[in-house]
């Protein structure tokens, strides 16, 4: 049993990757929600202990974390898929970084331009899309995972988002076979599989129901 908590609000949100994270390495976490009518009404004093006064927050027994990507990368060190050298290492922040740039677009999208921002935002989801595309197709032609031979934390951060985007837009990775394949294959994963059935997981909404 670990002493893994995450503390965040009751959706997949920022948290998501390190649950998809967690659960395929097949290590259980506790989850301290936090309603977020209490943090907007300043009722949760986690509020003003978070470093940049934002969740997730993750714990490792007594060591406190904040930052999602920097969560992914501890975690990621911890179960050894964070990379074999420092070269690989560095290919891997360099697709997650991209994964990140393509997360806060699609976060503006949801949360402040989903009335006058979506069809912008779909004619110009290929451009991004096919970024990720590229990248699988030169490593082993799309037959594996981001970067070498072992799944790492930046396909974690990837699944997710593609998830969120397969949400919002059905078809937009239609013209992307290796994708599309990708997802296949992490998602068949025997304990990654068991999570994304889980209570837990299919509980929560990808951001809040208004
Ligand atoms: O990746 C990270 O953890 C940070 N760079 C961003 C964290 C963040 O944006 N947290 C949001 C919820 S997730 N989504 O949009 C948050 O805590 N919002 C509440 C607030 O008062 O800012």
């Amino acid at each position: 049993m670990t002493g893994y908590v995450i503390t965040y609000f009751p959706i997949r949100g920022r948290a998501e990757p390190i649950r998809l994270l967690l659960g395929d390495q097949g290590v259980s976490w506790k989850e301290d929600e936090v309603q977020l009518a209490d943090w907007f009404a300043g009722k949760c004093d986690i509020k003003k202990q978070a470093v940049f006064g934002q969740l997730p927050q993750f714990k490792d027994g007594n060591f406190v974390l904040y930052q999602s990507n920097t969560i992914l990368r501890y975690l990621g060190r911890k179960y050894e898929i964070a990379g074999g050298s420092n070269q690989e290492s560095a290919l891997i922040d360099m697709v997650n970084d991209g994964v990140d740039d393509l997360r806060l677009k699609y976060s503006r999208l949801v949360i402040h331009e989903l009335d006058t921002g979506k069809e912008k935002y779909e004619k110009d989801l290929p451009n991004h899309l096919s970024a990720f595309e590229r990248i699988l197709s030169q490593n082993s032609n799309g037959t594996k995972f981001l970067v070498g031979d072992k799944i790492s934390y930046a396909d974690y951060n990837l699944l997710d988002l593609l998830h969120c985007h397969l949400a919002l837009f059905p078809e937009c990775l239609s013209a992307f076979p290796l994708l599309n394949a990708y997802i296949e294959r992490i998602t068949s994963r025997p304990k990654l599989s068991q999570y994304l059935k889980s209570e837990g997981r299919t509980k929560r909404p990808i951001i809040p129901k208004k």
